[in-house]
C-alpha cells in the first residue's frame, strides 16, 4: 500500500492496483491545426500539462504501474459522429475536414494521435473513445477488469471537459479518481481551477487531488 497525500484527504491504495490514465494528450488538441484550435482556442495554454504527465509516466513505467491512454476520434466515415457534435459551434474547420494535420478528430490521421512526448509504449492500451469521457463506447472497463484496477489516477485535457466527464463516469462506476492537477490543463485557466475544485468539494464527491510530485514521492520512484 501506498499514502499520497491529496484533497480533502490522503488517498491509500495498492499500486498494483492502480492505472495512469492519460486522457486525450492528442495533437488535434495540443498543436496548432488541430480541432483545438479549429473551435477558436490558444492551444499553448495546454503545454504546461506536458512535463508533469512525462515525469508521472516516467514513475509509472518505472514502478509498473498500469498506463493507460485514450484518444478523442471518430472513424474515417464519421459514421460514429454525433451530427449534433459535428455541427456545434463556429469552427474554422469541423470534425472530418481537411486540416494540416489530416482530417481533423478522425482515427489514424497524424492530428489525431498522441504528442511524441507521452507516445504509448507496446503493451500500452490506447482507448479510442467517440465522446468526452473514456468509458463512453469503448471498452474501457474491461481493460480495468482484467487488470483488477479499482483506483485511476486521471492526467490529461481537458481539465473540464473530457477529464472531468471520465472522472465521474469512473465515479459512478465505483473506482476510486485521483487527480494530479498540474498533470491536467484548459484552454480556460479558470475552469481547471474550478474543475478542481469540483471534483474534491463536498468530501471529495468525484474523487481525490493532487499533484505529480506527491504521486511520484509516495511510489518511491
Ligand atoms: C474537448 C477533450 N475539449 N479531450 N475534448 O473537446 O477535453
Amino acid at each position: 500500500m501506498i499514502t499520497v497525500d491529496a484533497e480533502p484527504a490522503p488517498i491509500a491504495f495498492n499500486p498494483r492496483r492502480a492505472a495512469v490514465v492519460i486522457i486525450d494528450m492528442q495533437r488535434d488538441f495540443l498543436q496548432p491545426g488541430g480541432f483545438g484550435e479549429s473551435l477558436g482556442n490558444d492551444v499553448s495554454l495546454l503545454a504546461r500539462a506536458i512535463e508533469p504527465c512525462r515525469a508521472l509516466l516516467e514513475a509509472a513505467r518505472r514502478t509498473g504501474l498500469a498506463v493507460i491512454h485514450t484518444r478523442e476520434g471518430h472513424r474515417p466515415d464519421l459514421s460514429d459522429a454525433p451530427p449534433a457534435k459535428i455541427e456545434r459551434g463556429a469552427p474554422s474547420q469541423r470534425i472530418g475536414d481537411a486540416g494540416p494535420m489530416g482530417r481533423i478528430l478522425v482515427r489514424g490521421e497524424p492530428g489525431q494521435d498522441i504528442i511524441p512526448e507521452l507516445y504509448p509504449r507496446v503493451g500500452e492500451p490506447v482507448i479510442d473513445k467517440p465522446g468526452k469521457g473514456a468509458f463512453y463506447a469503448t471498452d474501457l472497463q474491461a481493460v480495468l477488469l482484467h487488470r483488477h484496477v479499482d483506483v485511476l489516477i486521471v492526467c490529461g485535457v481537458t481539465t473540464e471537459v473530457c477529464v472531468h466527464t471520465t472522472v465521474r463516469e469512473a465515479n459512478d462506476r465505483g473506482y476510486r479518481c485521483l487527480v494530479p492537477g498540474d498533470c491536467c490543463a484548459s484552454y480556460f485557466p479558470e475552469f481547471h481551477e474550478v474543475a478542481l475544485r469540483m471534483i474534491k468539494a463536498q468530501g471529495g464527491i468525484f474523487g481525490w487531488v493532487t499533484d505529480s510530485e506527491k504521486i511520484i514521492a509516495a511510489l518511491g520512484a
